[in-house]
This record gives structure tokens, C-alpha cells and sequence, in this order.
């Protein structure tokens, strides 16, 4: 048994997609966090300084590109550098932890409340991979009565798309699983596109499941209203000071399985894309409907005076 046991278990089941989805991952660092904190046994405050930020480590390595989940992990581990002994430290780690989740899911909910409400009776909608937050704001205009009809890309190459239509038809929703390159020609029968957010940017760019921007721009074309449903935690601050979001590129296996093509060809597989804010009509968040153009706004009202410490010590 390692101390390090429940965060290297949390790490596996990120890195080999059994948890995923940005908010489900962040939910689930943090989590790790709170539970490392809550089993740690005996050492010093310096000790277990050291050991958190091990343990913070390989929870991070797990999606390394993942803001929600440094968000998330943060959340966490923020106060120990104040705490005065060992049990200080290890109950603001249990306590935000618990805080974080219990926060984080909120947000969903209020996320849904408010979405549901730009859905009207009888609207076709589209939506990309497997977002909670977008799927939240779709069941709930469902319960809310309202007759809707959702369009759901497969999203190769992990097809998300798959785990998107069974929960919308086990809610009772009328779905229809579409290939990612049908997007353009279903959205003539489409009103709204509801999509989730790995990453929003300081200036209002969308980084979220390869092939989000290609909704976007078919939109755009369309004249059809692009939402994207997301909790503020998803923000990155750190691209207020000039940061890029790296895309994650994950295994060629995940395109094409090994051996079945010439040696000569190569696969790119990026998992994640950059929507332009110019193509975003509106940011669902638990804070109410944001424009891509006020997101540097909220960050900045939400970081108070932590702004200066990234900005100097990013
Ligand atoms: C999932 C994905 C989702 C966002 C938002 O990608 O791109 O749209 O993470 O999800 P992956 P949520 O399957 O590679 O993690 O709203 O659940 O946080």
C-alpha cells in the first residue's frame, strides 16, 4: 500500500477515458485529493506539503492539456501553503475538495435551468460528442414538457456520440446518432446547437471535442444560434497572461487499428479543436448568459486579488 495508491488509480481510470468528459474529471481529481488528504498517516506539514504535490502531479499527468482538471486539483490544494500544522492542511484540502464537488455539480443544474429556457416547443437541436452540461440543459427542457428532437454526432474517434444518444433516449428525448461529417447537411433542419467546453479562453475561444468547430462554422452558415454550456471553473486564467491551451493528441490506435494500414501512413489524431469566439452566440454558465467578449470580465471578478499572483508567478 503507497500513499500515492488512490491517486494513481483516479490518474489511470483519466488517462485510459474511463472517466471523462472535462467537469467529470475535475470532479474526480478533486475528489482524489480529498480522499489522499483524508487517509494520510503520520509525517510533518512539510512532508505532506511534498506529497501533495506529488500526488497533484500524477493526478495532472493523467490529461495533462486539461484545465477543468487543474482547475479542479487546485481547488483543492490552494490553502495548505497557509496552514499552520499538518491537521490544518489536511482539512482544507478534505474540506474544499467536498466543496469543489459539491459546487461543481450545482453549477450543472443551474447551467440547465437557464438553458432549458432558450429552448423553445418543437426545436430540433444538435449537439457534439458527451457533454453533461449541454445534455443537462436538453433533458431538462425535455422535463419542462417541451417537445424537442436532438441530433447527436457519433464523434469519432472515441464515439462519445454513442454514450450521448442512449442517456437523451433513456430520458424519453428523440434522438437521432448522426456520422461527424453529416453535420452541415443536418443543420438546414436544425434551430439550436448545444455544445460543452473543454476550455474557454480569456478572450472568449472555445477548446472543446474535435470537430466543435466545424458545427460552429456550419452554424454560422446556417444562421443557427451556437451555445456552449459551461461551468466558469472551465475558464483558464493563465491565457489571461498569454498561455496557449495545448491540444491534446492522443494514441494513432484510437483511429486505426495498429496493423491495418501501410507502415507509410501516418495518423494525426488531435482530440480537441478551437472555436473562434466570433462564432459563439452565447456561453451558458451558472452564472447566468455570457458573450465570449465578457469572459475576461468574470475571470478577473473571480480571482480578485489571486490575479496578481499568476500574473507574476504564472
Ligand atoms: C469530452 C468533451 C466535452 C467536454 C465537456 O471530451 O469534449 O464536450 O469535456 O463535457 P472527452 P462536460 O470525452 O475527450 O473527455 O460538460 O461533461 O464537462
Amino acid at each position: 500500500m503507497s500513499v500515492f495508491d488512490t491517486v494513481r488509480d483516479t490518474a489511470s481510470e483519466i488517462k485510459d477515458m474511463k472517466i471523462r468528459g472535462a467537469g467529470r474529471i475535475a470532479r474526480a481529481g478533486a475528489s482524489a485529493a480529498g480522499e489522499f488528504a483524508e487517509t494520510y498517516k503520520g509525517g510533518s506539514l512539510e512532508e505532506f506539503r511534498k506529497d501533495l504535490e506529488t500526488a497533484r502531479g500524477i493526478l495532472l499527468e493523467s490529461r495533462p492539456t486539461a484545465v477543468s482538471l487543474w482547475n479542479g486539483v487546485q481547488a483543492c490544494t490552494k490553502d495548505v501553503c497557509n496552514a499552520s500544522s499538518l491537521e490544518e492542511a489536511k482539512e482544507s484540502v478534505i474540506c474544499n475538495a467536498r466543496l469543489f464537488v459539491e459546487t461543481s455539480s450545482k453549477a450543472v443544474e443551474f447551467i440547465a435551468r437557464i438553458g432549458a429556457r432558450r429552448i423553445s416547443d418543437g426545436d430540433v437541436l444538435l449537439t457534439h460528442c458527451n457533454s453533461t452540461a449541454a445534455l443537462g440543459v436538453i433533458k431538462k427542457a425535455h422535463a419542462q414538457g417541451k417537445d424537442i428532437k436532438v441530433y447527436a454526432t457519433e464523434s469519432r474517434p472515441w464515439r462519445q456520440g454513442l454514450l450521448t444518444v442512449r442517456e437523451l433516449s433513456e430520458a424519453g428525448i428523440d434522438v437521432t446518432l448522426i456520422v461527424d461529417s453529416a453535420v452541415r447537411s443536418v443543420m438546414r433542419k436544425t434551430d439550436r446547437v448545444f455544445v460543452g467546453a473543454d476550455t474557454v479562453t480569456s478572450n472568449g475561444e472555445l477548446i472543446n471535442k474535435i470537430g466543435t468547430s466545424q458545427l460552429a462554422l456550419a452554424a454560422d452558415e446556417a444562421g443557427v444560434p451556437f451555445n456552449v454550456c459551461t461551468e466558469t471553473y472551465k475558464f483558464s486564467p493563465l491565457t489571461m497572461f498569454g498561455d496557449t491551451v495545448a491540444i491534446e493528441e492522443r494514441d494513432c490506435g484510437e483511429v486505426a487499428e495498429k496493423g491495418s494500414l501501410p507502415e507509410n501512413v501516418r495518423i494525426y489524431n488531435p482530440v480537441f479543436d478551437v472555436t473562434p469566439a466570433k462564432y459563439i452566440n452565447s456561453i451558458i454558465t451558472e452564472l447566468g448568459i455570457l458573450s465570449p467578449g465578457s469572459v475576461y470580465d468574470v475571470m478577473v471578478r473571480q480571482l480578485g486579488e489571486d490575479i496578481f499572483k499568476m500574473r507574476d508567478n504564472p
